[in-house]
């Protein structure tokens, strides 16, 4: 297991703390008894360090370890074009690759952290507000039972590209299949288990339907990946 600087501080100080106490009470013993008692002392120690540690132990963040926290955020200073949608803070580091994208392709979005169904009145409000802040397209993000994509799509007119979450039970069959077997008149564009950057470059494209610079920019993309 993988500890945290936080966790090795802890092991730290409960070592420190329990070689004093040990050292302390072979001091005494050894003076009464006259015994090479050292080594013993740092075994003891080593032992009673361990005992001790969960005492001392400052509790890490309860992200997972490598995650970087999500923070909602609208980037660019200018308004939103895309709006970035997942339903847990868990999901931040596979898409953080599909905000990088956006940003590379300088289409401003705004991020935020909604749960279909942990917080769906925060869902609605956001959905349904897209289209008349004047953003253009949606990307939503989910794992296993991932409905976000299909209620998101469900209050608003915008294009939904959704991203299936790879997940720790199904490797993300689960959350694929929930976003792409949409039933119809409800569509939700569905891009490959964890296609955060595919999304992003989806969504680029939509826009560049309509807004030069964004075809261009995936335009420059296309020529780059050729080679040319
Ligand atoms: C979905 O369930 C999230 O999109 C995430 O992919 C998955 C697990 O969520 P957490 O339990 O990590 O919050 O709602």
């Amino acid at each position: 297991m993988r500890r945290t600087s936080q966790e090795w501080l802890g092991l730290a100080a409960a070592f420190v703390v329990a070689g004093a106490v040990v050292a302390f009470l072979v001091s005494i013993l050894g003076s009464f008894l006259g015994l090479p008692v050292a080594g013993i002392g740092v075994l003891i120690a080593a032992a009673l360090a361990l005992l001790a540690y969960p005492v001392f132990r400052v509790p890490a963040s309860s992200a997972p370890s490598g995650s970087p926290p999500a923070q909602e955020r609208t980037v660019m200073n200018a308004a939103p074009l895309v709006g970035i949608v997942m339903g847990s803070q868990s999901d931040m580091a596979v898409m953080e690759e599909c905000a990088k994208t956006l940003e590379a392709f300088g289409v401003p979005y705004e991020l935020v952290v909604a749960s279909a169904h942990r917080q769906p009145a925060k869902v609605h409000e956001w959905a349904a507000g897209l289209a008349g802040r004047g953003l253009k397209v949606v990307i939503a993000a989910a794992g296993k039972a991932a409905h976000l994509g299909g209620v998101v799509a469900a209050y608003t007119p915008l294009p939904v590209i959704a991203v299936p979450m790879k997940t720790s039970d199904l490797g993300g069959l689960d959350s694929l299949l929930s976003m792409v077997q949409m039933p119809s008149g409800v569509p939700v564009a569905c891009v490959s288990i964890n296609g955060a950057r595919n999304a992003a470059i989806l969504a680029a494209e939509i826009l560049g339907t309509s807004m030069p610079e964004y075809r261009a920019a995936v335009e420059r993309l296309k020529s780059e990946m050729a080679g040319a």
